[in-house]
Order: structure tokens, then sequence, then C-alpha cells
């Protein structure tokens, strides 16, 4: 019989230390260890992992606390097949989700468990979403048998002790149970339980699948909370900006995953925007409230950034690029021969003699990336030179403006603003975008992916987009509702807008239509602005390029509609009739 270290000595929470101690006796480590997120855990645990293998040190000289990970290449994305809401009934996962039976969730990865960490290490990590003292705020309990996971997890979340301070006696907190088991794709599943504020998942190390604080917790359970307690769990980054009289709004703007929401979060204000300032409060995950003030407030609950690597360059995300001076994990990004990082898109030639993500000799002519394309750096937010004096604030911050973007060659014009709120969860639930290598899958498909959250909601999509249009009511103050597409092209196959920090004058124009009374017009899906409605200071395009990428086309429009009419009939009659009263309404507008 194996003793393990009382469970009593960590935590006054009963139900924590039976739960620990029910996981124990399922998955029969060898050991137990109680995360306490100090220094030196992370010390020793790195030493650890760099023995095993498991990390492989950087050049501390250029990268000072950096490390690499190689996963198993069968391990590099999320996989949204074997992911699964295991609500009681079908109906509450809705049509969007896959559903498996509770009891058949349980029963299955039971057994994949069982026994499942003879010989290895249990670490049991409490950690904080959300600020710590915050009314948002919310505690998890992660148990796992990867390092890798344990060393994430202290920079992507408020780990250890301080969340056993705030769970107290408490059984209030998320269980997640993970376990690597030996990677075998036919034993990888993602299990959610709401009803049981629980996750099980196995098979994966990889990011979104593993730590499950993020995309598990964050969104799919903590979506479910948002709608029993009156709140919404997104899949947006916060940004702050500042103009050059000094006042600074806020942005939350949801975008699939691996589609700029990182450098939007951190993008640098165009040189001839004299003046205006750009703060990041979180990149990937906003939790929103409504505030004493019939506002919507958000916070970001995570602490650390996921960020896709390749394509992240001076030029294109400046701040990221000093983020990960230090400090930093990368996952699958290729190895210079001093120790150092390289990614496609960095914005310097490939150094010879380097290794590719797998540890293999690489050359421009091996015809492959020598970065895998969903490669991430994991760096904790206080590394951010650009980040906002709010991120840890208790109360959030206050919302100005919601935006909805997809990457969309064809069709989604730069802006347009809503109507009002219910067009505005209209187009965030009609949204498109084409598939990236965040998730496994074919690349670039065009899919219906409501306010970026089709991988991430925890329940019926319907009821989801219900309860968006409930908030409407009790928001005295509701932020306005914009859609953007930072990534339509020309028929030449070029980007026509140049994206990036000249993103901000997109924001500005909506920020300067909600308190400047900016100019617009009104075309039959949205508020466009006129070219001349555009900061364009010092930036060059020609009116052509600009006209095209503003362009509303009548007949892309009704193909667009005919889609969402689909998926809307897909969703069936769990869809508010409101939305569809929307849909019929353009529709009329478009003949
Ligand atoms: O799912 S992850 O959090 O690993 C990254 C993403 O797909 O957004
Ligand atoms: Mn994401």
């Amino acid at each position: 019989m194996t003793s393990y270290p009382a469970a009593e000595t960590y935590t006054k929470s009963r139900a924590l230390a039976a739960w620990v101690a029910e996981c124990a006796r399922l998955t029969n480590p060898d050991r137990i260890v109680w995360c306490d997120g100090s220094e030196a855990e992370r010390r020793r645990l790195t030493d650890e992992a760099v023995a095993a293998g498991v990390l492989i040190p950087l050049n501390h000289e250029k990268r000072p606390g950096c490390y690499l990970h190689r996963s198993n290449p069968n391990d590099v994305a999320r996989t949204e097949e074997v992911t699964f809401i295991c609500s009681p009934t079908k109906d509450g996962a809705g049509v969007t989700n896959n559903w498996m039976a509770p009891d058949e969730a349980y029963a299955k990865l039971g057994a994949l468990l069982k026994g499942s960490m003879a010989g290895r290490t249990m670490y049991v990590i409490p950690y904080v979403m959300g600020p710590l003292g915050s009314p948002f705020a919310k505690v998890g309990v992660e148990i796992t048998d990867s390092i890798y996971v344990v060393l994430s997890m202290r920079i992507m979340t408020r780990m250890g002790r301080a969340a056993l301070e705030m769970l107290g006696d408490s059984d209030h907190f998320n269980r997640g149970l993970h376990c690597t088991l030996d990677l075998d794709p036919k034993k990888r599943f993602i299990c959610h339980f709401p009803q049981d504020n629980t996750i099980w998942s196995v098979g994966s190390g990889y990011g979104g699948n593993a730590l499950l604080s993020k995309k598990c917790f964050a969104l799919r359970i903590a979506s479910t909370l948002g709608r029993k307690e009156g709140w919404l769990a997104e899949h947006m980054l916060i940004v702050g900006i500042q103009n050059p009289a000094g006042q600074t709004r806020y942005i939350a703007a949801a975008f699939p995953s691996a589609c700029g929401k990182t450098n939007l979060a951190m993008l640098t204000p165009p040189a001839a925007l004299k003046g205006w300032k750009v703060f990041t409060v979180g990149d990937d995950i906003a939790w929103l409230r409504i505030g004493p003030d019939g506002g919507l407030w958000a916070i970001n609950p995570e602490a650390g950034y996921f960020g896709v690597a390749p394509g992240t360059s001076a030029k294109s995300n400046a701040n990221a690029m000093r983020l990960v001076e230090h400090d930093t994990l990368f996952t699958n990004v290729a190895q210079t021969p001093d120790g150092d990082i390289w990614w496609e898109g960095m914005d310097s030639a490939p150094p010879a003699g380097l290794l590719d993500w797998q540890g293999r000799p690489w050359t421009p002519e091996s015809g492959a990336k020598a970065a895998h394309p969903n490669s991430r750096f994991t760096a904790p937010m206080s590394n951010n030179p650009v980040l906002s004096p709010h991120a840890n604030d208790p109360r959030g911050v206050p919302i100005s403006a919601i935006v909805f973007g997809g990457r969309r060659a064809t069709t989604m014009p730069l802006v347009l603003e809503s109507f009002d709120w219910t067009h505005g969860v209209f187009m965030g639930a009609t949204m498109g975008s084409e598939t990236t290598a965040a998730a496994a899958g074919k690349v670039g498909v065009v899919r219906r992916d409501p306010m970026a959250m089709l991988p991430f909601c925890g329940y019926n999509i319907g009821e989801y987009l219900g309860h968006w249009l409930e908030l409407a009511g009790r928001l005295k103050n509701p932020p306005r509702i914009f859609m953007v597409n930072w990534f339509r092209k020309s028929a030449e196959g070029d980007f026509l807008w140049p994206g990036f920090g000249d993103n901000l004058r997109v924001l500005k124009w909506m920020l300067d239509r909600i308190h400047n009374g900016a100019d617009g017009f009104r075309t039959p899906v949205g508020i466009a602005p006129h070219a001349k409605d555009l900061d364009l200071t010092g930036l060059e395009i020609s009116p052509e390029q600009l006209r095209q990428a503003l362009a509303v086309d009548r007949g892309e429009w009704r193909q667009e509609l005919a889609s969402a009419g689909e998926f809307f009939d897909k969703i069936g009659t769990a869809l508010p009739e409101a939305l569809r009263r929307q849909h019929r309404t353009l529709a009329a507008a478009l003949e």
C-alpha cells in the first residue's frame, strides 16, 4: 500500500482532500506532489523536466529562463472530434458539440485511467482563474501526471498556495483530472461534465487538451456557469486603447484560434497615429459581467499567453518578441545551433544548422516547415511590455465595444457596426472563419463559428445565443457590437488591408463612433465607414484597394446568408426566434 502525504497538511477543504484521494485510488501513482507555486518548486521541477528530456534548456545568455519542449508528433493541436460535452442529455450539449452520456464517459475514461499513474508522480495543481480577490475569480484544481503541464499551468494561471487560501474549506472548485497515458490517439478523450464541474482528459499533452484551466474550464465549463449565474465566458482578447488625451477605452474581441488575437491585444500603433497607446488586458479569454453601472465589465481569467509562434516578428508583433525574451516555454519551434529558437515568419533568414520541431536537421530544401505551424510560446503576462495596469484589477475593465472577426478571403468587409444589440448578436452568431492549424484537421475551410465559440461552448449553442440576447435586457449601458475581417483578399490573392498595427485605425473608428459621433453609412448588412471616416494618416493604400476592402457585395452576401440559414436550421428549435427574424429581415434587404 503506497502512502501519500496527508492532504490535511495542504488544504482545509475536505472535498478537495477526498477528491485527491479518490483520483489516487483510481490512478495509483507512486507519489503525490501538491504544488505550492513557489520559485523553489519551479526550479526543482524544471531540473527534473530537463533530466527527463521533457524540456531542453535554451541558451540562457540569449534567452534567460527559456526552455524548448517537443511534443509527440501525433499530439500538436486540439482534437475537436474527441472532445465531448457529457451533459445529462444530448440536447444539453446541442448540435455543435460531441456528446457522450456521463455514465458512459466516466466508465470509458475510468477504465483508461485505472492504474494509469503507476510508477509516476501525480501533481495536484490548485489554481485561480481571475485576479486574486476578484468577485469574478474561480478556483480550479488540476491533477496531472505531466510535468510540462505543471510548468505551463504555473505560467498560465495564478497557481499554488494562493488558490488553496482562496478555496479555504469550500467544496466549490473545478475538478480537472488529466493523464498523458501513452499518447495513443485512439485513447485520447477530453470530456466535460458541467453538472459536476468536472473535466477528465486523457491521452494528450497538448495545450488546449491538457491545460485544463484554459479552454476546458475557462470556456466550456465556465460558459455553463455563466449561463446559470448570469454572465459570459468568451473566447475574446481584451485590449485597452489610450487616446492622445490620455483616456483609455476597452474593447473585447472574439476571433477563432490562430486568427491574430494575441497580435491585436499587443498591437503597436502606427507611428503616424501620434499619442495613441495600446495595453493588453488579455489575449484569449474574457469573463464578462454586468457592473454596478449597468455596463459590461471584463477580466482576463488567465495569467499568461499561449500564443502561436510562426508569423510572430518584430514587424507583426514587436511586443510579443520582447515577451518571449526570457522565462518562456517554447513548444515545437525550431532550434538554432547556438541554442536559440526560430520559426517561419520571424523576419530573419533561417540560420544554418537548424533542428526542426522534431529535432531533425533542417535546411530550406527540406520541403517542410522547420517550426510546426501550431508551435507555441507560453509566457507570463508579467513579461508583456504593454501589460495593462488593470490586468490584475479585481474589478476588471469596462467594455466600450465588442468585436467579432473571422479569417475570410471574401465577402466580409474590413469593418461593420451592427444596428443594435440583437443585430450584433446575429453578426456573432453567423460568423464564419477558415480553419487553422490550431485544431487537427483540414486547414482553410470556411466553417460557421458563432462568437468564435464553436469548439468552446459548453452547452446547447441555441441556448447560448439566447443567453446573449437576454443579457441586453439587464444591460443599462450595453457595449456596441462590430464585426471585422483583416484577411480579405484581392482577386489576385493579396491581402487588401495591411493588418497588424494598422488595425488600430479600425478600432479608432469604432471608438469615434461610440464617443465622438463619427460618421458611417447604412448598408443592408450593417454600418460601414466611408474611406474619409477612417484615420489613414501615413498609410499607403490606394483608394481602389480600400474600396475593395470595405465593399459589401450583395451577391456574396446572399450566399453568406444562405450558409448562415443552413447553420440556423441545424440548430433547429433551440435557436431564438429573434435571430431567425434577423435572418429574414436581412435576406429581404438584400433582394
Ligand atoms: O486550444 S489552445 O488553447 O491550445 C490554443 C487554441 O486553439 O486557441
Ligand atoms: Mn484561443
